[in-house]
């Protein structure tokens, strides 16, 4: 008897740590040191770029969706960009105040932007004949920009892939994901290698072909392969907006908008300067205004940005786009104390401003200025001891009611976003969260 409830008690044990060996939180091995260093970068520059910029449509999502899939497959053969600069680019990204660059080696239609001897639907087989991905990593080395890669999961152009088409959910039976993956691991392993990539940018993580368990293995893949790289949270499944336990991978994606604050959990939004992705003549750009907020609202939340430009098929950046990215940098040699390896908060970012921290300084966006002066709670167990704009002239400010009360001059020194500076007497880094 006495045995037997040893027996069961050991079982109950068994199970229990089992229980406790199954996955509570996102499947990563990264250091935290490396993704402090990542989140300190603030800003980054998205790349969306191949033979689909001949139609001027979205990359992957048009095949099949307004260019046939005859048509979007064979534009490859005419994809010829004479005027792509590697170095142009990466100055680009550099003047715009971005610290790292991102590009779209395979998005979903297939193609490959590097000389990959695993598929010939590739650059070498272009008129263009030259390889993307390297030209843009040895640029990046010059101008000390940190150089990632975006590869998607899903692969409508590839037979292997059971799904050939946006929206088809009947999977091919000739097709073979043992393959599939087989095939993925041999192109990742000649990007990791010859390229050796900051982050790896996954997406098209969505579709049913692709598995918790198909994630896992590929991050411990490129784990073996380079235990620093960096892994966005598209290998797993689950939502990319934020970290969970059905995340695999090292941060998290919120897409096409400025993600929720966090200040535990690493975490960049994805946008674009327009509306598509990919190059289309003529998009609706953003404002220099909604630029700067996008990003001040981003590193009030804690969080990076990566801002997507789709340059032209001749390679060229069209000269709008560039001179918004200028603009950006302009600004940010001003301010960028205020972006840069800042940790977002304490208080919470809204429309009226957003608040970034850094040791014994707080900086205040403000996007608008209030009808009287500005009133914002005090932070509890610090002191303000100097208020004034970063660049600028000197805030007086009062301390009533546990409110801090700053006098603002009747035109705000930046009509974009007025970064005003609170220096305090401690350190206000770890200060909670403040709600206004
Ligand atoms: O690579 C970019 C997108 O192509 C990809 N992720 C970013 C980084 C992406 N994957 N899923 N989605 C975007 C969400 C899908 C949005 C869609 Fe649409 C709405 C697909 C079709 C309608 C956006 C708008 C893409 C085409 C039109």
């Amino acid at each position: 008897m006495i045995k037997q409830i040893q027996l069961i008690g050991l079982l109950i044990l068994l199970s229990s740590s089992l229980l406790i060996a199954q996955q509570e939180v996102p499947y990563s091995s990264i250091s935290k040191k490396t993704m402090e260093g990542f989140m300190d970068k603030r800003f980054g520059m998205f790349i969306h770029w191949g033979p689909v910029t001949l139609r001027g449509t979205e990359i992957g999502w048009s095949r099949n969706h307004g260019v046939s899939q005859s048509d979007y497959d064979n534009l490859y053969k005419k994809f010829d960009p004479v005027s792509f600069d590697a170095d142009a680019w990466v100055k680009t990204a550099r003047d715009a105040g971005m610290k790292y660059l991102t590009i779209t080696a395979k998005h979903h239609d297939g193609f490959c932007l590097w000389p990959t001897a695993y598929s010939d639907y590739n650059i070498m087989n272009t008129p263009f004949k030259k390889d993307v991905v390297g030209a843009l990593a040895k640029a990046c080395k010059k101008y000390k920009i940190k150089f990632c890669i975006y590869y998607t999961v899903l692969d409508w152009y590839d037979r292997r892939y059971p799904l050939h088409n946006d929206g088809n959910t009947v999977p091919d039976p000739k097709a073979d994901m043992q393959q599939f993956v087989q095939y993925m691991k041999n192109q990742l392993t000649e990007l990791v290698t010859n390229y050796h990539p900051y982050m790896l940018w996954f997406d098209g993580n969505w579709e049913a072909p692709w598995t918790a368990a198909h994630g896992r293995d590929i991050y411990d893949f490129l784990r073996k392969l380079d235990p620093e790289v960096i892994i966005n949270n598209r290998l797993g499944k689950g939502t990319h907006e934020v970290m969970s336990a059905a995340t695999t991978g090292d941060y998290a994606t919120p897409e096409q908008k400025v993600g929720g604050i966090n200040m535990t959990d690493p975490w960049e939004s994805c946008i674009t300067l327009c509306t598509q992705w990919a190059w289309k003549p003529g998009d609706a750009m953003k404002s220099l205004q909604q630029c700067i907020r996008t990003l001040a609202s981003t590193a009030g939340g804690n969080g990076n940005l990566l801002l997507n430009i789709g340059p032209m098929p001749d390679g060229r950046i069209e000269e709008r786009q560039a001179a918004r990215l200028r603009e950006m940098g302009s600004w940010l040699k001003k301010y960028g104390a205020s972006v840069y390896s800042t940790k977002g908060g304490p208080f919470l970012p809204d429309s009226v401003l957003a608040a970034t921290r850094k040791g014994n300084k707080i900086y205040i966006h403000l996007f608008q200025k209030p009808a009287g002066p500005l009133k914002l709670p005090a932070v509890p167990g610090l002191r303000v001891k100097k208020a004034y704009f970063l660049q600028g002239d000197k805030v007086p400010f009062r301390l009533e009611q546990e409110q801090l009360i700053l006098s603002l001059p009747q035109q705000l020194p930046d009509e974009n976003d007025a970064v005003l500076v609170l220096e305090m007497d401690k350190n206000a880094e770890s200060v909670p969260l403040i709600r206004k």
